[in-house]
């Protein structure tokens, strides 16, 4: 893991990391610091072949992370707000990328850059007292960690128009039906549920869940045919993996499979 992290606390939890954003006093606000901390740390997880789930969440229980820090917005210019866009976008891009499970263990607010960070992530639980928005318009501003292009997607067109111009912040029970998390927990087994998520998803075929985040993330963004040919194309790559004869073996001997990521 990489080392003189101040912002963020990183555990391991047998093939489970989990990632705590760590500044409550802020309600986990992510400054430019925390934001290459996370740069740093998600780049680590993707080659450490050993971690197969990860869980991003925030400290404490009244916030998963509220925003990008205010304090920074305030002082930017046109050159170092485009910078700082490009920077968050690409580090939620690593997440969105990393070829393995990302669960946002939503603990309370997710608001701004904290929304757009958990849509970035591969699956979204939140606490039955979470709060969820992208609040920049009432700050003068818009996302700029392509929250307005991965809720559009996640939710549909007119919903996430609604949420971008209105700011509201919505109940995580409202989230679940709008599709934007999968499941709301109560929040005191938020933790336990989102490890237990992390801890069934880091048992499958670590290729095979390579290849499926791959051919989402990647197909919804290429014309349908193209989408078919990289799906067709993965599937075949699947078949020259142990994992495969492993698995399909395994059925057929009636046994659990057991799973090494080659
Ligand atoms: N940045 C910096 N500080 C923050 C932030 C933030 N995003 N959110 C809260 N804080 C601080 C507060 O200033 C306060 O500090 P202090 O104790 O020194 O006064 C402390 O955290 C506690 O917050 P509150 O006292 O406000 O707590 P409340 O319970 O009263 O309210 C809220 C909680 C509703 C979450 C409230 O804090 C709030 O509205 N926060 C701001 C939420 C927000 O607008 N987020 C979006 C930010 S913009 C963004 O994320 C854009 C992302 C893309 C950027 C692209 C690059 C340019």
């Amino acid at each position: 893991m990489p080392e003189n992290l101040e912002n963020l606390l990183v555990e391991r939890d047998g093939a489970v990391a989990i990632v705590t954003v760590n500044r409550p006093k802020v309600l986990n606000a992510l400054d430019s610091p925390t934001l290459d901390e996370l740069r740093r740390t998600i780049l680590a997880l993707r080659h450490d072949a050993a971690v197969r789930a990860v869980v991003i969440t925030g400290a404490g229980d009244k916030s998963f992370i509220a925003g990008a820090d205010i304090n920074e917005l305030a002082q930017q210019s046109p050159v170092t707000g485009r910078d700082h866009a490009m920077r968050g976008q690409h580090v939620l891009d690593l997440i969105e990328n990393l070829g393995k499970p990302v669960i946002a263990a939503i603990n309370g607010y997710a608001l701004g850059g904290g929304c757009e960070l958990a849509m970035a992530c591969t699956m979204r639980i939140a606490a039955d007292t979470a709060k969820l928005g992208q609040p920049e318009i009432n700050l003068g501003l818009i996302p700029g960690y392509a929250g307005t292009q991965r809720l559009a997607r996640l939710v549909g067109r007119g919903r996430a128009l609604e949420l971008l111009l209105t700011g509201d912040q919505i109940s995580a029970q409202e989230a679940h039906r709008l599709g934007l998390v999968n499941r709301v927990v109560p929040a005191a087994d938020l933790r336990a549920e989102a490890r237990k998520l992390a801890v069934a998803l880091a048992s499958k075929a670590p290729v095979a869940a390579r290849y499926i985040i791959d051919a989402v993330n990647k197909g919804l963004e290429m014309p349908f045919p193209e989408a078919q040919v990289f799906e067709a194309t993965l599937f075949g790559l699947v078949a020259s993996t142990e994992d495969m004869r492993e698995g399909t073996r395994a059925f057929l001997e009636k046994r659990k499979a057991d799973f090494k990521g080659t």
